[in-house]
């Protein structure tokens, strides 16, 4: 059974009131709050450590530099790669889809060639691809979802083909919650020699990740939506295919050799980590990695499922709500529109009752248009909510119904 008080005793920004309300923080698919654990190893690094990495002989690089490859060798555990080299430091989900993009990517994308995308992908996972494709003359193709939310996989064995240079799929959609089933499309796709790229933003906070199980190629994901801080994430690539890789960004940290004409690179990862890494965003990683790992994950897991479903439940008796779908295996994530109400209207009045929750498209612009909406509400839920958040959440969505009319 999971501690829920001493969960929630972890986190300072949760004992705190808006609006005058006890603050029930439901976005945490936008980002997660923050254990004490995680705030005080940043302030720590600040405070003792701070050095550039990699080049000073002093007491404190040295400390710097096995404060970012500890933090390193924890990241390699979590999602258990082989090597550490297989893990690269980044700001986040998004700059791991772009280094993607443009080395990988440009180097194995051509003329007639295709890139294939779901129709559940956030916007980071789909406009690079769509920005890539422009440039090489390749072509972008969409697996769509049914209408439970979940991809249709004939309609992905249909859509690899001889042409498709790499798959690119998230792990979780932010804005249903579908689980993917990541080493099924794998299988799919590796057996048309076709490599695969995995957003696992919306995934790591809460299911455990194994990539050498899953069998992906590229694994990427943001700190901050699992407990850690802002400004760090995350790319797991295959040893073999970040040694064949070229740089995208350049500069210090990432060269071996450089004359007036020409460099050579680092090996992977530094190669992809040109300049000042973001070192105390890794140490407080590392320190979100050890909180979870303090927590039994299946207890929590089990805990947010059990949430879900209440949810599910609560909202769906409510008069005029529609819930969207969120595929057969879901997680975390409870969307809906209101009839005749704006999600924004609603997300004030929920914000005026304490309620925090996330509205409009979701970064996910041409999922809503495939479902019918502009936009919606999501609430999304993390190891510290609790029943009485979402009874909160039920009754401030009656609060705006009254407030608001409709
Ligand atoms: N991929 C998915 C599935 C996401 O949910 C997000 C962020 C990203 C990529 C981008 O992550 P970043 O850390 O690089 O910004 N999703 C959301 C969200 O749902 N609400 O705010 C951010």
């Amino acid at each position: 059974m999971l501690d829920l008080q001493a969960i929630r005793a972890d986190f300072p920004a949760l004992a705190q009131s808006v609006h005058g309300r006890p603050l029930v923080y439901l976005d945490s698919a936008a980002t997660s709050q923050k254990p004490r654990a995680v705030i005080e190893a940043v302030a720590r690094f600040y405070q003792e450590d701070n050095a550039n990495v990699h080049r000073g002989v002093h007491e404190l690089a040295e400390r710097a530099t096995l404060a970012l490859e500890g933090a390193r060798e924890k990241v390699r555990g979590f999602v258990n790669a082989a090597p550490a080299a297989e893990i690269v430091f980044l700001r986040g989900t998004t700059e791991a889809v772009n280094l993607i993009a443009h080395s990988f990517g440009r180097a194995r994308v051509g003329p007639g060639d295709e890139v294939l995308v779901t129709a559940l992908e956030h916007h980071s996972n789909l406009v690079p691809w769509q920005l890539l494709c422009a440039e090489r003359g390749a072509t972008l193709r969409v697996c769509g979802i049914d209408e439970r939310g979940d991809l249709r996989l004939d309609e992905l064995d249909r859509l690899l083909g001889p042409r498709t240079r790499l798959l690119a799929v998230s792990h979780v959609s932010n804005a249903l919650g579908t689980v993917s089933p990541i080493k099924a499309i794998v299988e799919r796709a590796h057996a048309r020699g076709v490599p695969v790229l995995v957003d696992g933003a919306q995934a790591v906070a809460h299911l455990a990740v194994d990539v050498r199980e899953l069998g992906c190629d590229f694994y990427a994901f943001s700190g901050h939506k699992m407990y850690g801080p802002m400004g760090i994430g995350v790319l797991y690539g295959r040893a073999a295919l970040l040694e064949e890789m070229a740089p995208w960004q350049s500069g210090g940290e990432m060269v071996s050799e450089v004359s007036f004409e020409r460099a050579t690179w680092q090996p992977p990862p530094r190669r992809f980590e040109a300049g000042t890494p973001d070192v105390a965003g890794a140490v407080g990683l590392g320190a979100a990695i050890d909180w979870l790992d303090r927590l039994d994950r299946k207890s929590v897991l089990a805990h947010e499922r059990a949430l879900l479903a209440r949810g599910r439940a609560a909202l769906e008796k409510i008069a005029g709500l529609r819930l969207l779908p969120g595929g057969r295996e879901s997680s975390a994530v409870l969307s809906f529109a209101l009839d005749k109400l704006h999600p924004h209207d609603v997300g004030t009045v929920l914000d005026l009752e304490g309620v925090a929750v996330r509205t409009g498209h979701l970064c996910a612009q041409p999922l809503l248009r495939l479902l019918g909406l502009s936009s919606t509400v999501r609430a999304s839920l993390a190891a510290y909510n609790t029943e009485a958040d979402l009874d909160a959440l039920v009754n401030a969505l009656h609060q705006a119904r009254a407030t608001l009319g409709g």
